[in-house]
């Protein structure tokens, strides 16, 4: 039995190192166009060349989700596949899956297909993904890795911290009046993934110290016990060292990675972003 595991692009990981036998990892890029530019976001993308020319045009900057027909070619050549998306409410990327995997089984009608709408995004995804692969390494049924793949996106969460909104006010996702004071001051915006999947704004505060403190706080507070941490940032190297030294001496056995930010996290989290994915 073929598996696959698909992941969009809002998904960090690029690789899986320690990958299931008959498995293998496909990551579906979702594009970011400006002017006559498309910026595919596979692995060849150069995250920080596309920044810093984001920054430099006055030109509105948009994303697009990936096709049906891309979700479909990435599903084929596998019978068990499960694919993970970013937040169906911030994207069409979740319905592209759903029809693309329709669209296949339309073909293969023997295809066992799970789509799983992460209700999130970054590194909440990261963890899911390494989990999938977990369980496909315990060579379970498909059914099996399906039931608790569903059990464990119950336990996982997102928190984020953004100190510019521009790009997800600019796009329609998220209202102006949220994101007003951002971007001032040293005002950052503490949020986190709601339980359906939208932007959820928890706190402005000013300074790294204070965000990074009431980000544990929120971790704690939801339940988060020395479990697993996938952070991802945009050029904010020196604040994730800060919140991992935070953690670990809060919780010094935990598991805290920091993965590259994709790029089209990057172009919405922005300079300063930091996203952060936990087990609870
Ligand atoms: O389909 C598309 O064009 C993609 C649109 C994606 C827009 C949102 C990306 C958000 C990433 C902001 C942090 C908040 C994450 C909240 C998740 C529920 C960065």
């Amino acid at each position: 039995m073929k598996w696959k595991i698909i992941a969009d692009s809002s998904c960090n990981v690029r690789e899986i190192k320690d990958i299931a036998e008959n498995t293998e990892y496909v990551r579906v890029p979702l594009t970011l166009n400006v002017e006559e530019k498309v910026y595919i976001d596979d692995y060849n993308l150069n995250v920080e060349e596309m920044i810093e020319y984001f920054y430099n045009s006055s030109s509105k900057v948009t994303s697009a989700c990936p096709s049906p027909e891309a979700y479909k070619k990435a599903c084929e050549g596998a019978e068990n596949i499960i694919i993970v998306t970013i937040t169906g409410s911030l994207s069409g990327s979740y319905n592209s899956a759903v029809i693309g995997s329709n669209m296949l089984k339309e073909e293969y009608s023997n295809t066992n297909i799970h789509v799983i709408d992460s209700k999130s995004a970054s590194g909440e995804i990261d963890l899911i993904v390494e989990e999938i692969n977990n369980l496909i390494k315990q060579n379970l049924s498909f059914e099996e890795v399906k039931q608790k793949i569903t059990e464990y996106t119950n336990k996982t969460k997102l928190l984020f911290i953004l100190e510019k909104v521009d790009n997800l006010v600019k796009n329609g996702r998220l209202s102006k009046f949220i994101g007003g004071a951002i971007g001032l001051l040293n005002i950052k915006l503490i949020g986190q993934a709601s339980n359906e999947g939208t932007l959820e704004l928890l706190h402005k505060v000013r300074g790294t110290k204070k965000a990074l403190s009431k980000i544990v706080e929120e971790m704690i507070n939801s339940g988060y016990k020395g479990g697993k941490v996938r952070i991802s940032h945009c050029y904010a190297e020196e604040t994730f060292k800060e919140l991992k030294e935070l953690i670990l001496k809060n919780f010094p056995s935990a598991s805290v990675l920091n993965i590259k930010m994709s790029g089209l996290c990057s172009f919405y989290a922005e300079k300063g972003g930091i996203m952060l994915g936990y087990e609870i």
